[in-house]
C-alpha cells in the first residue's frame, strides 16, 4: 500500500533549502507552513486535518484519524437513509451543487437529536491510499424529521470543512467511501458507498 511521506521528512526536505520555508506562511498556525500541507496531503486551513485532536505537525498520521465509534449500545434512534459524494442537488436553488460527501439522516424519535461523533473514511480503489476523518456536526435532526450533513468548502452555515488536499480532490480514481454516525450510547449507523472514477466536479 502506498504511504505519504511523514510530516518530518517534508519539513526536512522543505528545510533543505531554508529560507523558503522561513518565508513560508502557516495560515491555520499549526507549525506546517502553508506550502508543506499539500504535500502531506493536510488542511492549510485546519490545524488538526483529521479531527483526533493530534495537531498536523505532531499527528504520525495525519489524515488517518483513529475510529471514534464505540461498538454496541442501544438501537439508534435514527438512520442514514442516503449518502452522497457526487451529483448534490442545491436543495434551494434545484439545480447542481459541487460534489461533497453529504448524509441524509432521519430522526426516528419523538425528540430532536443533536451532538453527532462522525467518522468517514475513503479508500482510493487504485492505489489503495486511505483516508479517516472525524467530525463534530452541530446539525440538529428534528423529532420525526430529517436533516443533512455536508462535508464540503463552501463555508455554509452548519456546513463542515472538507479537506482539499484529500484523494476526494486529488485522485481521479474510484474511491469506496464509509461513514459511520454515532450518538453516546446508541449503535452507530453506517453506510458504504462508491465513488465512480472522475474528478470531483463543480456545479454546471
Ligand atoms: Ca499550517
Ligand atoms: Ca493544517
Ligand atoms: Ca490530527
Amino acid at each position: 500500500m502506498k504511504t505519504f511521506p511523514t510530516t518530518a521528512i517534508v519539513l526536512a526536505l522543505l528545510l533543505v533549502p531554508g529560507a523558503v520555508l522561513a518565508q513560508s506562511n502557516d495560515t491555520d498556525g499549526d507549525g506546517v507552513p502553508d506550502i508543506a500541507e499539500p504535500l502531506l496531503h493536510t488542511d492549510p486551513g485546519s490545524p488538526d486535518t483529521d479531527g483526533d485532536g493530534i495537531g498536523d505537525l505532531q499527528d504520525d498520521a495525519p489524515i488517518i484519524a483513529p475510529t471514534p465509534i464505540v461498538a454496541g449500545g442501544a438501537p439508534a434512534p435514527f438512520h442514514i437513509i442516503e449518502v452522497l459524494v457526487e451529483n448534490n442537488i442545491d436543495p434551494v436553488a434545484h439545480r447542481d451543487a459541487p460534489d461533497h460527501l453529504e448524509i441524509a439522516v432521519v430522526n426516528d424519535g419523538t425528540t430532536d437529536l443533536s451532538g453527532f461523533t462522525l467518522f468517514y473514511t475513503m479508500t482510493d480503489q487504485d492505489s489503495g491510499v486511505h483516508e479517516a476523518y472525524i467530525a463534530h456536526p452541530d446539525t440538529v435532526v428534528p423529532a420525526g424529521g430529517e436533516a443533512r450533513f455536508h462535508v464540503d468548502d463552501s463555508g455554509a452555515d452548519g456546513h463542515l470543512r472538507a479537506n482539499p488536499n484529500s484523494i476526494y480532490v486529488t485522485s481521479v480514481a474510484g474511491k469506496d467511501v464509509t461513514v459511520a454516525l454515532q450518538l453516546d450510547g446508541y449503535a452507530a449507523a453506517t453506510m458504504t458507498i462508491q465513488k465512480d472514477p472522475g474528478g470531483a466536479e463543480q456545479a454546471d
